[in-house]
C-alpha cells in the first residue's frame, strides 16, 4: 500500500526534474514561463492503448503543452501545460477534437465517427 501511495508521488517528482533541466539548458525568456506550468485532469471515454496513443499524440501538438499522458483503466487523461500558453477549457477542446470525451463534454461527431470500432466508446475498456 506504502509503494502504491508513492508512486504517482515519484511520477510528479520525475515531471519536475524534467522541468527543471529544460530550464537550465534553455535561454532566459523561457525559464520564466517553466514556472506557469500547470497541470490538469479530464476523464476521457478513452477504451483501449490505441485511443491512449490517439489522444496523447493529438495533445502533444497543442500548443502549451508539455506532456499527455492517458491511464486507460480509469480513462483519465492528465496533462501539464504552460498556464499562458493555453487554458484547460481549451485542451478539453482539443480532446473533444480528437473524438473524445472530456469530462462533461461530447466528443466532436465527425472525429468520433472517423475512430475505428473497437474505439467506440460504447465498448467496455479493453
Ligand atoms: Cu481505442
Amino acid at each position: 500500500m506504502k509503494s502504491l501511495l508513492a508512486l504517482p508521488l515519484f511520477a510528479l517528482l520525475g515531471l519536475t526534474s524534467t522541468a527543471q533541466t529544460q530550464a537550465q539548458t534553455a535561454p532566459a525568456a523561457v525559464q520564466a514561463a517553466t514556472n506557469g506550468v500547470a497541470t490538469a485532469q479530464f476523464k476521457t471515454s478513452a477504451v483501449c492503448d490505441m485511443c491512449k496513443a490517439r489522444i496523447e499524440k493529438s495533445l502533444a501538438y497543442e500548443k502549451g503543452v508539455q506532456s499527455a499522458v492517458l491511464d486507460v483503466p480509469t480513462k483519465v487523461l492528465t496533462v501539464t501545460y504552460k498556464a499562458d500558453k493555453t487554458t484547460p477549457a481549451a485542451l478539453r477542446t482539443a480532446v473533444q477534437k480528437t473524438g473524445y470525451d472530456a469530462d462533461e463534454l461530447t466528443a466532436d461527431a465527425r472525429a468520433y465517427n472517423r475512430l475505428p470500432d473497437c474505439c467506440k466508446k460504447t465498448n467496455p475498456t479493453h
